[in-house]
């Protein structure tokens, strides 16, 4: 299975990844992971970046592609994916395309879980609260959902066009949006 998990912040990508995976026996990748494994190591990429990422904006995308073609010719990855966090735009999507054209790993579904803007910002909070991250700052939320609507939301309509896209409602309880992913695969199996 190669997937991509498409969303708003907060959607539920990341942590719909974590659950799928063991059930897909396939690795998640997500770029925001990456991104902050970077910033800690401080490695150059990290130090561009952190900047970057702390105020909600979008890191460049030579930098994410770098990092994700490598990551993609790893040895896991040689029965598929869950991708999330990427493509943020339409560039990343044109990218991605040629990548996994030239790595034999062609998509099979793109789902993309729909939550209203409120319930993310309610989310986000609460893992700000948490875990303090700052890019949940509520002020900072709204930033990125409008970043989100002007720049990722096309990326939804690229693969509508191509057929591969389907709409799972993010809202409820984890479990509850599980099953709704898998019932949206079967669909794209059967
Ligand atoms: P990400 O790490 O992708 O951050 P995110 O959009 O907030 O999603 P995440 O997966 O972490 O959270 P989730 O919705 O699961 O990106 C961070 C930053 O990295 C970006 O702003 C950007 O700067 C940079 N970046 C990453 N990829 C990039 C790219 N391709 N190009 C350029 N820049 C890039 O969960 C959010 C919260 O909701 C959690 O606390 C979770 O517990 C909760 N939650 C989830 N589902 C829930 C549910 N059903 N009910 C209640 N709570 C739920």
């Amino acid at each position: 299975m190669r997937l991509v998990l498409l969303g708003a912040p907060g959607s539920g990508k990341g942590t719909q990844a974590e659950r799928l995976k063991t059930e897909l026996s396939v690795p998640h990748i997500s770029t925001g992971d990456m991104l902050r494994a970077a910033v800690a190591a401080g490695t150059p990429q990290g130090l561009k970046a952190k900047a970057v990422m702390d105020a909600g904006k979008l890191v460049s995308d030579d930098i994410l592609l770098g990092m994700l073609e490598e990551r993609l010719t790893q040895p896991d990855v040689k029965n598929g994916f869950i991708l999330d966090g990427y493509p943020r735009n339409l560039a990343q999507a044109d990218a991605l395309e040629h990548l996994l054209v030239k790595i034999g790993q062609p998509l099979d579904a793109v789902i993309k879980l729909k939550v209203p803007s409120e319930v993310i910002l309610g989310r986000c909070e609460i893992r700000f609260k948490a875990q303090g991250r700052a890019d949940d700052n509520p002020e900072t939320v709204r930033d990125r959902l409008v970043i989100y609507a002007e720049q990722t939301a096309p990326v939804a309509e690229f693969y509508a066009k191509r057929g591969k896209l389907q709409i799972v409602d993010g809202v409820g309880e984890l479990e509850e949006v599980t099953a709704r992913v898998k019932r949206a695969l079967e669909n794209e199996s059967a």
